[in-house]
């Protein structure tokens, strides 16, 4: 029996207040005890998670000095010396304190957006200290509930200076660090600003050209859902422009509020899709946990948590290659998708002659839609089997 055990290879990383999470609730207070987060990255390495993501405020408070700043920088610096484990992604927290309660980057208050700004430009000072591969922007007040009282072309506008000016400095002092734009259809607000994959990606190519080439998107599962829409789709787009950043993973059942649970504790055979297409792919970024533990637990619980979530991962790789192996799969997948290279030329690149011999190609329709059978049942019926353990 394999072990499924995580190592630092697999990049797996663990926001800090997935660890530290309380389990409040909006309906109810915390039900564990606080945990220090220089004890959580202590624990995530020693769970063997390679990495960790923070906020600025997770380390230290919105009110902190330069000085309690350096400290906290200093101590997190120090367990990650001791353990070997990494700064995946840093970012800033634009959403708990109140001054942000009308956004932040696209707050109305011209003061509130321009301390959001000098907040992020703090935060990437922290983020280059940490060495932190990745910053994240996640515009988790940056949007509406009153459509009258903020124009979205100017909301997306204010987001697009600032994300430019943020980044600009990232590149001077830290030109190895990528930016990820992390989407969100609502939740805090009633609306929020680049709810898709898609937005975030339409949104990036309006970026100056330098920041263009740094900024992708950190898809979430949850927030997929919560729209909606397909997890294997989403990410994959965002992979195919060249622009999956990293991955924040969890489970969540569709068109709720953000549930941020364990990976595959609800939808096994999406959570495969995830997997899969990160090793179709050789996808080489973090995955990065953004779930917690159910309110039930303990904080003992919380540690079943992290080693939960990797495990599954684990052992979904293993479907993958079982899948990817199956004989009786692969030939069912040779012939699905079996092509014809000189018709494919042939439509691949517009040419006048190309379009010519277009014309000339003698297809009919009721011949083609019969002509090819597409054994879908049975193939996804063997997948099912190799999730289910038969196979
Ligand atoms: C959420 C988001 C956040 C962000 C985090 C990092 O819905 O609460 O997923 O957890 O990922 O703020 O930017
Ligand atoms: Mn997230």
């Amino acid at each position: 029996m394999p072990e499924y055990k995580p190592s630092r290879n697999d990049k797996f990383a663990f926001g800090i207040w997935c660890v530290t999470n309380p389990g409040a609730d909006p309906f109810g207070p915390p039900t564990r005890e606080p945990m220090d987060p220089i004890d959580a990255i202590r624990g995530l390495a020693e769970h063997e998670a390679w990495g960790f993501e923070s906020h600025d405020n997770d380390l230290y408070p919105i009110d902190a000095t330069p000085a309690q700043v350096g400290k906290a920088l200093k101590a997190a610096k120090a367990v990650m010396a001791d353990t070997g484990i990494v700064c995946q992604a840093f970012t800033t927290n634009l959403f708990t304190h109140p001054v942000f309660k009308d956004g932040a980057f696209t707050s109305n208050a011209p003061q509130v957006r321009a301390y959001a700004v000098r907040k992020a430009v703090l935060a990437v000072d922290a983020a280059a200290e940490l060495d932190a591969r990745n910053f994240i922007f996640w515009g988790g007040r940056e949007g509406a509930e009153v459509d009258l009282a903020k124009d979205p072309a100017v909301a997306i506008k204010r987001l697009r200076d600032a994300i430019n000016f943020i980044c600009d400095y990232g590149r001077s002092v830290a030109p190895k660090m990528t930016f990820s734009i992390e989407p969100k259809p609502n939740e805090p607000r009633g609306d929020t600003f680049l709810p898709t994959v898609g937005s975030a990606l339409a949104f990036i190519e309006t970026l100056s050209p330098a920041n263009c080439k740094i900024v992708g998107v950190n898809p979430e599962v949850a927030h997929v859902k919560m729209a909606g829409l397909n997890v294997y789709h989403e990410y994959a787009q965002a992979l195919e422009a060249g622009k999956l950043t990293e991955l924040h993973i969890n489970d969540q059942k569709p068109l709720r509020y953000d549930q941020d649970l364990s990976f595959g504790s609800v939808s096994l055979k999406e959570s495969f899709f995830l997997v899969k297409l990160t090793m179709d792919h050789n996808f080489a970024g973090a995955k990065s946990w953004d779930a917690h533990a159910y309110r039930s637990e303990d904080t003992a619980g919380v540690w079943d948590f992290v080693a939960r979530n990797m495990r599954t991962w684990k052992i979904l790789e293993e479907k993958v290659r079982r899948v990817n192996d199956d004989a009786e799969i692969t030939a069912l997948l040779a012939e699905i998708t079996a092509s014809d290279h000189d018709l494919e030329d042939l439509h691949r690149t517009f040419s006048p002659d190309n379009v010519e011999r277009l014309k000339e190609l003698k297809l009919k329709p009721d011949r083609l839609a019969t002509s090819r059978r597409l054994p879908y049942e049975r193939l996804d019926q063997l997948l099912n089997e190799v999730l289910l353990g038969v196979r």
